[in-house]
């Protein structure tokens, strides 16, 4: 039986931060599934379906694009639905920080409850320990430079976003 995890997110956009947990999780599980969720707390500034195809092209530029990943959304219902769906035995979450751990072990316990699927958390790189889509979106936003941040095919989306 192969070990099927799920690392969900916003990803809006991808980072460094992101790239570096989704390569462990490959590590680790015979296939990861990367899905973009919905988050109703944030205001999205890329639409979900173009998050995806720069996911699978940073995938490709990290010489990832044949490994064990899976690039897919999910906006129908709980997470818990899809990670059964495929059937993932968890979710892999990155943790950069005690906020991190703070908003995402609630949900981690209400994920075991609803469906009895684990959320697994690995500690990032440091060097990536500070990169946030939001710190990337805001840098953008006021024309500086985040090429050390998100992947290239990422910086020249957002060149053009936001020029
Ligand atoms: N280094 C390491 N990890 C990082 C970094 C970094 N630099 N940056 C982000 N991460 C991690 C985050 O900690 C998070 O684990 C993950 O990567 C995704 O981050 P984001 O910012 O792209 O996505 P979020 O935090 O907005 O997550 C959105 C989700 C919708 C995935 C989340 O809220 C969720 O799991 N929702 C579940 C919906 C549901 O079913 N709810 C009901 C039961 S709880």
């Amino acid at each position: 039986m192969s070990n099927v995890a799920v690392v969900p997110g916003s990803f809006d956009p991808i980072t460094l931060g992101h790239i570096d947990v989704i390569e462990r999780a490959s590590g680790i599980f015979d296939e990861v599934h990367v899905v973009v969720v919905h988050n109703p707390d944030k205001h999205a500034l890329i639409p979900i379906a173009h998050r995806v195809d720069l996911i699978h092209s940073s995938l490709a530029e990290r010489g990832l694009a044949d490994a064990n990943i899976v690039v897919n959304s999910w906006s129908v219902g709980l997470l818990v639905d899809y990670v059964t769906d495929v059937g993932a035995t968890a979710i892999v979450k990155g943790i950069r920080s005690q906020v991190d751990v703070a908003y995402e072990t609630p949900m981690a316990i209400v994920n075991r409850n609803l469906a009895g699927v684990e959320t697994i958390f690995l500690l990032p790189d440091p060097a990536h320990a500070h990169v946030s889509s939001s710190l990337v979106r805001q840098v953008s936003a006021l024309g500086g430079d985040v090429a050390p941040y998100v992947p290239a095919v990422v910086a020249e989306f957002l060149k053009h976003t936001t020029d």
